[in-house]
């Protein structure tokens, strides 16, 4: 039997995808980069030289995890948003192991396949830790965590909270406090506003794996909505807009071309030029780091940041 796809709901991707492209400025949801193939170019990401925020807020952690555990007190339950692999979470757990006997940890992601990652390295290497991936995205909705002893510790660290707007920012927090409850803690981690010739090939690497993470965008939405972006009609830009404190990364087409979406019955017209917005990745100042926790209703606790004042690991109170 065949099935007409438009009497189908849309899902929230394909809702997305229909709002983005058909806006006058064309934008996509950043989630889109993070299917299989994008959670691996991110991986590779991390490692490369001129993307300094992993390894920065790496040092931070590897110096200070058992400062911030001890500043943040007796927490046996820890959960992270976006956690992926948790690879840079395991100084945070092991230092939190030292201090109580029985810890849980409660990694959750959209990615299935890095939370797999997550346990397996977990149990390898810290095997008294309780695991309890959870696949869901928490930008739509929060687990009920009140199932977990408390007081808990949240984690949300890589900046990830840079890449949503300010105020989405600070709602996404006040949400999370309301899963939280009264004396529990957040450690956020925040890339700080720097010179954009530190920033720019942080985003726009020589390696070219950033703009292979900004295509894959377009492929994806060829794999699963049936589509026809060539991409090599496309090209990745990187932009520092000063004003609004953000880098900002876009798909501009090279040429005038209509692009068929075939499982979404829509056609899509680029003129030469016109570009895609598919992210923004905020810089903070302290005072914006003050700001966001103000909105959320948190209060800041203790500040860690690396020598040359690049990246910082903020203690929030609920
Ligand atoms: C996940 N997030 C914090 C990354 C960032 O730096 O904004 C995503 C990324 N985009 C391009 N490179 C990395």
């Amino acid at each position: 039997m065949s099935v007409n796809a438009s009497v189908l709901p849309l899902d929230g991707n394909a809702r997305a995808v229909i709002e983005g492209l058909t806006s006058q400025q064309k934008w996509l949801p950043p989630r889109l980069f993070y299917d299989r193939a994008g959670s691996a170019l991110f991986e590779r990401i991390t490692e490369l030289p001129e993307y300094y925020l992993t390894a920065t807020e790496q040092a931070i952690f590897e110096r200070e995890a058992a400062d911030m555990v001890r500043s943040a007190g007796d927490c046996p339950t820890i959960v992270e948003l976006g956690a992926g692999t948790a690879k840079k979470t395991m100084m945070v757990l092991r230092a939190a192991a030292e201090k109580s006997s029985a810890i849980t940890f409660i990694p959750i992601d959209v990615s299935s396949s890095a939370l797999k990652v997550a346990r397996r390295r977990v149990n390898r290497e810290l095997p008294q830790a309780a695991v309890h991936p959870l696949v869901m995205d928490y930008t739509e909705r929060f687990p009920d965590l009140s199932r977990f002893a408390g007081p808990r510790l949240a984690l949300y660290i890589g900046s990830s909270i840079g890449n949503f707007e300010p105020m989405e920012a600070a709602a996404l927090l006040r949400r999370l406090r309301l899963s939280l409850r009264r004396g529990d803690a957040l450690l956020l981690g925040t890339d700080m506003r720097k010179p954009a010739s530190l920033l720019i090939p942080a985003y726009d690497d020589a390696e070219g794996v950033t703009a292979q993470f900004n295509l894959n965008v377009l492929a994806r939405i060829n794999r699963e909505f049936a589509a026809g972006f060539e991409l090599d009609r496309f090209a990745h830009r990187v932009v520092w807009n000063e004003s609004e404190s953000r880098i900002e990364m876009h798909l501009e087409s090279l040429r005038p071309q209509r692009v068929h979406i075939g499982a979404l019955d829509l056609a899509v017209d680029f003129a030469a030029g016109e570009r895609i917005h598919t992210e923004n990745s905020y810089k903070f100042t302290p005072k914006m780091i003050e700001a966001l926790a103000l909105n959320a209703g948190f209060r800041i606790q203790q500040t860690w940041r690396d020598d040359r004042n690049w990246f910082r690991v903020t203690l929030l109170r609920a």
